[in-house]
């Protein structure tokens, strides 16, 4: 009983160091943009404003190499790139979906909200209608990840 009680609380502290570890400051996000492009800016406010530890970085070389690196598909490429957590997150992705990517951490290169829709994160005008979020890959029709 004792021994039982013993792995119980050893158990128990595991979960609750786990958890102290997973909440070790923000997540870090790298964003890499065009540096006139000001939705761009305002999607990396949105990042901090959501938990993220956002670094910017103003070059287009470097999201031309990203997009060939991660296999993106022109219809699937954003105006900006933001690399979290090893996963490429193209466009104006809301957090929801990219905080269910990290949860999840699903073996697949990233993903995307193609289009710059009104109304998504660092986007102005409103929303019209579901934001479809689609995985990263080279197929005609790529899968949907999420819809936000
Ligand atoms: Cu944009």
């Amino acid at each position: 009983m004792r021994r039982l009680f013993a792995v119980f609380m050893w158990l128990f502290i595991t979960i609750v160091v786990a958890n102290f570890a997973h909440a070790d400051g923000p997540r870090e996000a790298t964003l890499y943009k065009d540096p006139l492009c000001t939705c761009c800016a305002a999607y990396g406010r949105y990042l901090e404003a959501n938990g993220f530890k956002v670094t910017v970085i103003d070059s287009v070389e470097e999201i031309d190499a990203l997009h060939a690196r991660y296999k993106v598909p022109a219809h699937l490429e954003g105006c900006h790139s933001t690399v979290i957590e090893g996963y490429l997150v193209e466009g104006h992705v809301p957090v929801a979906a990219i905080n269910r990517l990290l949860e999840e951490k699903p073996p697949l290169p990233g993903i995307s909200l193609p289009g710059m829709p009104d109304g998504s994160p660092g986007m102005s005008g409103y929303k019209q209608g579901a934001f479809p979020i689609f995985v990263i890959s080279d197929d005609a029709k790529p899968p949907l990840y999420s819809i936000e």
